[in-house]
């Protein structure tokens, strides 16, 4: 018979509580997406396809969290932010980047097929999870805005290089010709060499996918609950969110009450 304690075992268990009343942002990053991206011949840079069900994935995330009010996602990465007094898991980072990160895999798998009919899944994808708290929307919005810059600085790269690629040139060659290259440089080189426009690429691609509850037309009667308030769906647009206007056109995401 095990004469151990309960108590005893559960003493050496620690819970990390996060800072109460801030912003909490859970960033997954899908693990070895080089790999995963080229055994399932993602096109490149950017595909399509694999972004539309991440951004599902995240959708399904929203739906069945509510505390998530917003979500930002680009690449193989996906940042969800918690409203400010949330108390999901009573704020254990473990508990909820653990919750986050296993149905946002999960999702991953159930909605393969829906996205790739074609392509079977040959591994099964996992993604990393931390949370990071925010004390201000001020520093939550430069959070957001750091990961759009990225995700346009990434493009940018990116499309530059897959072109060369395309032209001919070895990825050796390509990254010693970008190396150093300003932004400005780069878009050149797309409208000279390759008669691309850099704005005119899709904007998802350009702007990454932005993910949140928005009210449907107040004016359409149809869209009353049956509880007489407005019913809510949650939307998925490709838009600038480091400009002041997007948080005007949509006051209710970092709300306080709602
Ligand atoms: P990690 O996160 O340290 O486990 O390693 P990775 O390989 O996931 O690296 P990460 O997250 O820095 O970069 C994302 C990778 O996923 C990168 O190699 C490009 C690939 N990837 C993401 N989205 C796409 C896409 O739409 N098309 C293609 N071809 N590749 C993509
Ligand atoms: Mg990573
Ligand atoms: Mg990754
Ligand atoms: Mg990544």
């Amino acid at each position: 018979i095990n004469k151990v304690k309960p108590e005893y075992v559960k003493s050496f268990e620690f819970v990390r509580k996060l800072l109460p009343s801030t912003w909490i942002v859970v960033r997954i990053d899908g693990r070895h997406f080089h790999g995963f991206s080229e055994e399932h011949e993602f096109e490149k840079p950017n595909d399509g396809q694999a972004l539309n069900l991440m951004n599902s994935c995240a959708v399904a995330v929203m739906e069945e969290f509510k505390d998530i009010v917003f979500s930002y996602g680009v690449s193989d990465e996906f940042s969800f932010v918690l409203k400010r007094d949330s108390q999901f898991h009573d704020r254990h980072a473990s508990g909820i980047v653990s919750v986050i990160v296993s149905f946002f895999s999960s999702m991953y798998v159930m909605k393969w097929k829906g996205f790739f009919p074609e392509k079977e899944l040959k591994n099964p994808p996992s993604f990393d999870g931390r949370a990071v708290c925010y004390p201000t929307k001020e520093i939550l919005r430069d959070y957001l805005a750091w990961r759009q810059v990225d995700c346009h600085i990434n493009n940018q790269y990116n499309t530059c290089f897959w072109m060369l690629i395309k032209s001919g040139k070895s990825k050796s060659e390509a990254q010693d010709y970008l190396k150093g290259t300003r932004a400005q440089e780069k878009s050149e080189l797309l409208v000279q060499q390759f008669g691309i426009d850099y704005q005119t690429l899709p904007d998802m691609f350009r702007q990454g996918s932005s993910v949140f509850w928005d009210k449907e037309d107040p004016t359409e009667r149809y869209s009353d609950g049956p509880d007489g308030k407005s019913r809510k769906k949650v939307v998925v647009e490709h838009c600038n969110i480091i400009e002041q206007s997007f948080w005007e056109a949509h006051p209710n995401i970092l709300d306080e009450e709602r």
